[in-house]
């Protein structure tokens, strides 16, 4: 269902960027699972380049049962664009979410207005699937924009909406990256990879996949997945 939205991001990166493939932890680039009800597979995608340090994407394929395209661009230290986080997830025909930000790694108004603001006409093309809806895992105040796409929606809006969607994302993302590159100030490289370090912290604590990657893969693979692989610049929790 997601296939063509990975599809997509790898054509643009490749295109763009002289990506260079990163090694994944043994056991943890690929898995399958008999567990559950249906039978699913996760595999996982790690490149960096020049102007990313890190961009991993997965891919869950549970059959009908479950859909999971899930994907962060982690910018080079020398730059504080925000990153780039992508979660469309769907469990059956019912439960379909799709979430899209440029996740900001600061909340000052100069940074918001540098690199937030622009989203508002994008955001503002696609109401669709701009849906104001509350969090329950995270705290939309942090590390998220106020103009994600966010959506509890159906098969049917992911069809038409969404690539258009994701296009124009996507686009703006790598607009706003020259727009960080040109003004990349060697004083900021520590602030900016204490904010990484923060961001993958808060997420692997949080995660809301945990339950899911602990229910097809057993509890001690989805840990490792989450500190070792997703957010490895994150300390388990003791
Ligand atoms: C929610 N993301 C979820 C949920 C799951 C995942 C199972 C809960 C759905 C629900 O029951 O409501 C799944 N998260 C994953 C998977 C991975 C993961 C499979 O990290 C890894 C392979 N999540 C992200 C990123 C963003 C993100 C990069 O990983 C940013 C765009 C957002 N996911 C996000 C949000 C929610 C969510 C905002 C809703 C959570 C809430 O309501 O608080």
């Amino acid at each position: 269902m997601y296939k063509p939205f990975m599809k997509f991001l790898e054509e643009e990166l490749f295109r763009q960027f002289d990506l260079e493939r990163q090694p994944i932890p043994p056991g943890l680039e690929q898995q399958s699972s008999t567990r559950g009800k249906h039978p699913a597979t996760i595999q996982s995608w790690c490149y960096k380049c020049e102007e990313f340090r890190k961009v991993r994407y997965t891919y869950i394929d549970g059959g009908a049962a479950s859909q999971v395209f899930n994907s962060v661009i982690y910018p080079s230290y020398d730059c504080d664009l925000p990153l780039l986080g992508i979660d469309f997830l769907s469990f059956g025909k019912k439960k379909i979410i799709i979430v899209m930000d440029f996740q900001p790694l600061f909340r000052d108004e100069d940074y918001l207005q540098k690199y937030i603001e622009p989203m508002k006409a994008v955001r503002d093309r696609h109401p669709g699937i701009a849906q104001n809806l509350e969090m329950k895992f995270y705290d939309a105040n942090q590390y998220f924009s106020k103009y994600l796409l966010f959506a509890k929606t159906d098969a049917e809006t992911v069809e038409n909406l969404l690539l258009p969607a994701y296009r124009d994302y996507l686009n703006l993302y790598w607009q706003l990256l020259e727009t960080a590159k040109a003004d990349a100030s060697p004083g900021k490289r520590e602030r900016v990879m204490r904010a990484h370090q923060d961001y993958d912290q808060y997420s692997a604590d949080r995660d809301p996949a945990s339950g899911l990657f602990s229910s097809y893969f057993g509890h001690e693979w989805s840990e490792r997945f989450l500190y070792e692989f997703l957010f490895d610049h994150a300390k388990p929790l003791a």
